[in-house]
């Protein structure tokens, strides 16, 4: 008899439980769940200068050591100022963004892009969304020119 009471009391609450489920499922008044999103293309974006060699013709990226942090967005101005010539190569990292465009003279590139090559007077501009946290080999892929000191880093943070 109690057991029965027991199985009974059990069934009252599993029956109560599963009709007003849908009542908690139920987030906001319209009946809809809302997920908090951020639209990358729409933040600021976060200016950061890279020089290709220099008028001395150093073998060289200046800075050669980058920092981003994942989620945010980056626009990458680079220029080469030097009489050769250079690479901006890093498959990893490109690998590791989403990138918007790339802007270079009055053409404007959407999707993937995997390397730059910057002849000298060049300018281009690469914006772009870090994703992936990692750090990334960069170098320039003319014969040598990684031997002679043409590369560095570029590590992806993890978003705080
Ligand atoms: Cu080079």
């Amino acid at each position: 008899m109690r057991q029965a009471f027991r199985i009974f009391i059990v069934a009252i609450v599993a029956i109560f439980y599963i009709a007003l489920r849908p009542n908690i499922a139920i987030a906001t008044p319209d009946n809809t769940i809302r997920i908090a999103s951020v639209d990358f293309t729409k933040q600021p974006a976060i200016a950061v200068k890279v020089s290709l060699s220099n008028n001395a013709n150093e073998l060289k990226f200046i800075p050669d050591r980058f920092t981003f942090e994942s989620g945010k967005r980056y626009k990458l101005l680079l220029s080469n100022t030097s009489a050769m010539k250079h690479y901006f190569t890093s498959k990893d990292f490109a690998d590791a963004i989403w990138t918007q465009n790339v802007v270079a003279g009055n053409v404007e590139i959407k999707g993937n892009i995997r390397e730059l090559e910057l002849k000298p007077n060049a300018t281009a501009e690469w914006t772009f969304v870090p994703i992936k946290s990692g750090t990334y080999e960069l170098h320039c892929a003319i014969a040598g020119h990684t031997e002679a000191g043409m590369r560095g880093s570029i590590t992806i943070q993890p978003s705080v």
